[in-house]
Parts: structure tokens; sequence; C-alpha cells
């Protein structure tokens, strides 16, 4: 297998309206960041991808990009940014920027152009239509609630937006549109950046149609994703993409792609077919709800099973997995498929021992190296972010359901789960910042916090530098080939690592229960040592049976 420095290092994501305040105004900022670099170097982490930073009326806290050539001036100015990019090059760490080029916001002053007029030069680089029958062209639903289309009185046409009405959809289909895309690139990464996070890329082309999508609820606005997830011409744009810009640079991206599968995600992340490296897949981020993201149900550890080794084995030896468990989008996974009341520290080890032993590059998010957890806020006033707040007015304001029931499917899903301030340490604001956060805080900071984090050798924190420092040490462990054992049990995930002659047996209790783990029979290992574990445990027992404690991890090293 080929080996490269993107599959070998590990990444840290943040998200900078809640990483750290520098100038007291309540918002994260460049300069906080920079502060900061020290600690995610002592993490041992290698890269760090740095969530929307540019210019934006920030309705979706940046993922509406104004001018993608300018720094927000919320989070400072470029020479902030310059420094920044400076400063981690000298902690010999890399940055990658987030790409978001499916749309842009409405504020961009190319669609302030494209709605002045159906024949101005910059029409077509959004996406336009008609009404039909004095209603929306068709009934897609935006993922921000309501219709996708929002109509134009000027021009009496509307325009297209998977997101929320402020991020107009770009028209790839036309080419200098394309060409303005790669040109922006190129400049960004002849500044030195050394790669992308590309958002929802697999959604860049539409089918040219855009039909109605299927209806069988008779529902007002239905998702339209069937027509343009991995839409007919991506693999093509993706290729001149390539070809124009990233082949000539050596750099990491990772393309951000809901609703790919793993035969998608091997033409995608097949080096040999120049597109990209990893993608971020939602498979096991999709599997505790139902169709609708807000209906929760409980995860069944058989389909995390069955939905991993298929990703595992899938891109093995053709593709690259890129490994998360969290990001800005999703909930705090220690409250998620752990337990944040009695075993917070236990099962956050547990899950990050699962994640970090298997084949890819692994993902963490800001917080999740100290557990940060989920929040339940009593007032939707505390709750900032745009798809939540729409959905909330849909379902309760202008639905009629009951606010206690939304706000269940809130806490257990809502994005703002991981957007709350950083915690730092058990000062006000838990060392955010000195002003007035501009979200509010986890009031769970004066415990859990970084700097308890850093001097408790126990930590959350301390359990991953090891596991980073194991990864750096053990190339079984970014190599070695996956294997599933014990797909039967429901409470174990069990999985065996194999470089030559070389064995890892990782062994996680997702479970709150002491249970017994047992080595198939057919399995042959020659325990030479624990690599890691959550527990202490005594000795090198003998690895072939023992009683499992709650969320206990362990990784023996063997032959
Ligand atoms: O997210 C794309 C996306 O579809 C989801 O992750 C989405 O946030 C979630 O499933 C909604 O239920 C990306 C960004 O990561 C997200 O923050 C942006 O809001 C979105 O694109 C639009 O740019
Ligand atoms: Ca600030």
């Amino acid at each position: 297998m080929k080996r490269t420095w993107w599959k070998e290092s590990v990444v840290y994501q943040i998200y900078p309206r809640s990483f750290k305040d520098s100038n007291g105004d309540g918002i994260g900022d460049i300069q906080g960041i920079i502060e900061k670099l020290d600690y995610i170097k002592n993490l041992g982490v290698d890269v760090i991808w740095l969530s929307p930073v540019y210019e934006s009326p920030n309705d979706d806290n940046g993922y509406d990009i104004a001018d993608y050539y300018r720094i927000m001036d919320d989070f400072g100015t470029m020479e902030d940014w310059e420094e920044l990019l400076d400063e981690m090059h000298a902690r010999d760490m890399k940055l990658i920027m987030d790409l978001v080029v499916n749309h842009s916001s409405d504020e961009h002053q190319w669609f302030q152009e494209a709605k002045k007029s159906k024949d101005n030069p910059y029409r077509d680089y959004y996406i336009w239509r008609p009404g039909k029958d004095g209603k929306e062209p068709n009934n897609w639903k935006s993922t921000f609630s309501g219709s996708a289309w929002e109509y134009d009185e000027k021009t009496d046409e509307y325009y297209l937006h998977i997101f929320s009405k402020k991020q107009p959809d770009l028209n790839w289909e036309n080419p200098k549109l394309r060409q303005e895309v790669y040109d922006m690139m190129k400049w960004w990464l002849d500044k030195g950046i050394d790669g992308f996070r590309m958002d929802v890329i697999n959604f860049i082309s539409k089918v040219p149609e855009l039909p109605d999508a299927p209806n069988p609820k008779g529902q007002k606005y239905v998702s339209g994703s069937r027509f343009f997830k991995n839409g007919p011409r991506v693999h093509e744009y993706l290729q001149e993409m390539n070809r124009e810009v990233l082949s000539k640079y050596d750099v990491m991206t990772v393309g951000e792609m809901p609703g790919v599968d793993v035969e998608e995600a091997k033409k995608y992340t097949n080096l040999e077919r120049n597109e990209l490296q990893m993608v971020f897949q939602f498979e096991h981020m999709d599997l505790d709800h139902d169709s609708d993201k807000w209906d929760y149900k409980p995860l069944d550890l058989k389909d995390l099973k069955d939905s991993i080794s298929r990703w595992q084995e899938g891109l093995h030896g053709t593709g690259w997995n890129s490994l998360y468990l969290n990001n800005h989008d999703q909930p705090r996974v220690v409250s998620r498929f752990g337990n944040d009341k009695e075993y917070r520290v236990e099962s956050a080890k547990m899950l990050a021992t699962f994640l970090h032993m298997l084949q890819g590059t692994p993902y963490i998010y800001q917080g999740e190296e100290i557990g940060m957890t989920n929040v339940q806020y009593e007032s939707i006033e505390e709750y900032k972010d745009i798809e939540i707040l729409n959905m909330y007015k849909e379902k309760v304001i202008d639905g009629g359901e009951a606010h206690d029931k939304v706000m269940e499917s809130i806490y257990v899903k809502g994005r703002d789960n991981a957007r709350t301030p950083f915690q730092w340490n058990d000062q006000e604001h838990a060392g955010f910042t000195t002003g007035e956060p501009w979200m509010k805080i986890n009031s769970n900071y004066p415990t859990i916090n970084a700097e308890q984090a850093v001097n408790d050798e126990n930590s959350v924190y301390h359990y991953y530098r090891q596991l980073i420092q194991l990864r750096k040490t053990h190339e079984i462990i970014v190599y070695g080939d996956y294997r599933l054992i014990l797909p039967e049990d429901d409470q174990i995930y069990a999985y065996m690592r194999t470089l030559s002659d070389e064995k890892l047996l990782v062994v996680t209790n997702f479970s709150d229960e002491s249970v017994p783990f047992k080595l198939p029979e057919e399995e042959s290992f020659q325990a030479k040592g624990l690599l890691i574990s959550n527990y202490d445990v005594d000795g090198v027992e003998d690895c072939s049976s023992f009683t499992m404690k709650p969320y206990e991890a362990r990784v023996y090293k063997g032959s």
C-alpha cells in the first residue's frame, strides 16, 4: 500500500467561533487559536482543519461565504491568518482550510450581480428556474426546513438553495464558475496552505432537469437528494479540479459527502482516478435515527459493526478512510454512543480506542479530547444553529407541536451540542472569553475543562495523546488490515488488525455492564503485551478470555 504523510497524520478540527476568544468580544478568533497552538501541538496532532474563517454574514456560521478572499472581521485580519499559518508551520503542523463551494452567501458579489437581471453575466453562476403553476419549480425541501427554492420578485424566478435561503447553490455546469473556484483554490494554496476539507462536495452536480422527488406521503416538501448526491458530473468536476489545481501541490483533501456509499467512495478516493484522498461518509452517523434526523432511535451495535466493517474492508487497498465520531454538525459522541454520566471518562476513552485503532486518518473535533458533553438548555433562545431554529419554528411555532418533545430531539441531535464554547478552565466563562460568550457555555465546565485534563494523567486528554503516539510508533495501526471478530455480540466490538506477521487485538465494550469476552477458537493470537487500556489490567493476563468492565477497552499486540 502506498505510504503518504496524510495517511499517517492525525487531524484536529477547530470551529473558530467557539474555540478561544482573544479580545473579549465573546467570539472565538484567530489570535485565540494562535494562543492555543501549543496545547494542540502537545496533543500530538499533525494537521489542523479550520472551519470557515472567510467573510460571511454568519447565517450558517461561516458556511455562507460572502468573499472567499477575505477573513471575517469577527475572527481577525488576513495578517492574523498569515501569522497563524506561520506559527503552525514553525511547529511543524499543517493547515487545511474549509472549501465551501456548493453554495455561496447571497451577500456574495456574484449573487448580488446575478439577481439584478436575467442577462447579467453572473446570472448563470447560480441555479434559476421559473415557477411551476405559481409555485416552486419542484418539491424539494431545504436541509434547513421549508422549500429549497426562494422566489426573486425582480426577475420573477426562483433560485435553488439546498441549505438556507442565504446559501444559494452555485451552478457548476458553468465553466466560468468552475474556473473562479479553481483560481481561488490556487490563491490559497499559493499562500502555503496544506489542503482542503470540501463542504458537501458530492452535491455540486445536479440532475439538470431538477425533477420532483417521489412523495408517497404527500408531504409539502421532500428531500431531492437523489438528484444531487453523487450527481451525473461530479467525478468529472473533481477530476478537472484535480488536473487544474490539486495535482500541482502536495496537499491533503477530504470531501464531506452526505449520502456517499462504499462503491462511490472507492471512486472518489482511488488515487489512480485523480479525484480526492478521503471522504467524510455519514453512514455511522445516521444509525441512531430514522429517515428524519430528528427521529431518534438507540444505536444497535451490530449496525455499527456492519457499517464500519464494510467501509474498512471496502476501501482497503483501493481508497482510504477518514475516521471520525464528532464534528461541528454532530452531537458529542460521549453523550451519544457513550455514557456522559457514570462513565464519562471511561466511555470517552473506549470510543477513542475503537476509532483510533481503525485503518484510516483520524479526526478529532475540539473538546472531544477532554470529553466535552452535550447540553440541554430549556429555552430555545439559548440555541443559535439555523438548522435547530428553523426546525423549531416549523414544528413548534408554525406546526403546534409540543415544545418539550421537540427540545428532546434537539438535546440528542442538535448541532449546537458541539458548538458550545471550548472549556479551557474552571474560571469565569470557562476561560473562553473575558466578555459575554456568543453562545451559552456548558455548565459542567468547572469539572470538565482542559486545565483539569492536562493536569490529570488519567484524563481523556492524556489517553488521546497516548493513542496518537502509538499511531506514530506502530505502522500496523496505520497500514494493517482489519477484520471484525465476534460479529454477533451486541455489547462488545472487537477486531483484529494484521500487518505481515504482526497482529493487534482491539476489544471494546460499548455497554455499561460487565461482560465476558472470549476469543473465538479459530483465532490464533499469541499475545506479546498490552498496548493500551482504559482500566488497569494486571500483567498481561491471558487475553483469550476475560471479563470486561463497563466501557472497557483493551488493545493487545501479538502475532
Ligand atoms: O454539512 C452538510 C450536511 O448536510 C450535514 O452535515 C448537515 O449539517 C446536517 O446533516 C444537517 O442535519 C456541511 C457543514 O458541515 C455544515 O455545517 C453546513 O451547515 C452545511 O454543510 C452547509 O454548508
Ligand atoms: Ca474575539
